[in-house]
Parts: C-alpha cells; sequence; structure tokens
C-alpha cells in the first residue's frame, strides 16, 4: 500500500469550533477513503513523542501543549499519491500562505493552530499510522 496511504488529525482548534464535518467533506470530496478514524486526547509526552523530529525547534514545547489542550481526530486515508495529494489538498503550514481553497486556508486559525495534520512521506504516512493504529493492516 506504499504510496497510497497517508496520516492525517484534525488539530484541537478546528475540533473546537465545531469544523470537523465540512473538513471531512473536503477530504472525501477529493478522492480520499477512510481507512481508520479516532477521537481521541494526546498526553503531553506522546505529543512529545509524535512531534519529536521537531524537537529542537523553538515552538516544538507550545506545540506539544497545544497538540495535548484537547481532543484530536486521528485519520488513516488512501488514494493514489495519497501523500502528495493531502499534502496539496490542506495547503502550507501557516493558513495564511495557504492557496485558496485549501483545508488550512479556510479554517486553519494561525500558523500552531492551523487546523490540520497531513504525513510529510510515505515512511512518516506509515510511521504515524502504527502510532496511532497499531493493529491496522495495511
Ligand atoms: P506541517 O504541519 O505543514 O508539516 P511542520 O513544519 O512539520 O509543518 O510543523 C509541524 C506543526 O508545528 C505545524 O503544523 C504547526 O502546527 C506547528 N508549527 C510549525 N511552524 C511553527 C511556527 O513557526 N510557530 C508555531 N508553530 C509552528
Ligand atoms: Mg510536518
Amino acid at each position: 500500500m506504499t504510496g497510497s496511504v497517508t496520516f492525517s488529525m484534525i488539530k484541537p482548534d478546528a475540533i473546537q469550533d465545531g469544523q470537523v464535518g465540512q473538513i471531512i467533506a473536503m477530504i472525501e470530496a477529493r478522492g480520499f477513503c477512510l481507512k481508520a478514524l479516532e477521537l481521541t486526547q494526546l498526553t503531553l509526552a506522546r505529543a512529545g513523542q509524535f512531534y519529536a523530529m521537531h524537537k529542537e525547534r523553538p515552538f516544538y514545547e507550545q506545540l506539544c501543549k497545544y497538540m495535548a489542550s484537547s481532543p484530536i481526530i486521528a485519520m488513516v486515508l488512501t488514494k493514489p499519491n495519497a501523500v502528495a495529494d493531502f499534502r496539496a489538498l490542506i495547503g502550507a503550514t501557516d493558513p495564511a500562505e495557504a492557496a485558496p481553497g485549501t483545508i488550512r486556508k479556510r479554517f486553519g486559525k494561525s500558523i500552531e493552530g492551523n487546523a490540520i495534520h497531513g504525513s510529510d512521506a510515505d515512511e512518516t504516512a506509515l510511521i504515524e499510522t502504527r502510532f496511532f493504529f497499531p493493529k491496522l493492516s495495511l
């Protein structure tokens, strides 16, 4: 399934603001199929593990606190060319720089509270999928 799977999280801000249905509708309209979905809350330690590659970045601690502050929705999505197509759908990290029609442009509030996560490579997608759904067979 490599190449056809990506991992996503709807972030706390988008859930608090009641935007889950609209975001999932945009994802499905772009041709992605849901393979797994869970509403869950990360502990600070698990948020730290998930974003470990950003440990040295100045925003790391605040990002982990934010991601553990209230529930997130973890999703595994399938589609040919899933990683790149999903990154195109969500848009640039900073919603202010995201292209029109992208999820982050529409729902992001700040560079941190940017509504949604998307894996950055096939290998990362598998690691992130296993982090949330260790028993899922792909
Ligand atoms: P990405 O989510 O577009 O892949 P990354 O660089 O991997 O962006 O950063 C992970 C997350 O960290 C971002 O989605 C955002 O929530 C947060 N983040 C990134 N850069 C900054 C920043 O400069 N200030 C605050 N938060 C940031
Ligand atoms: Mg990233």
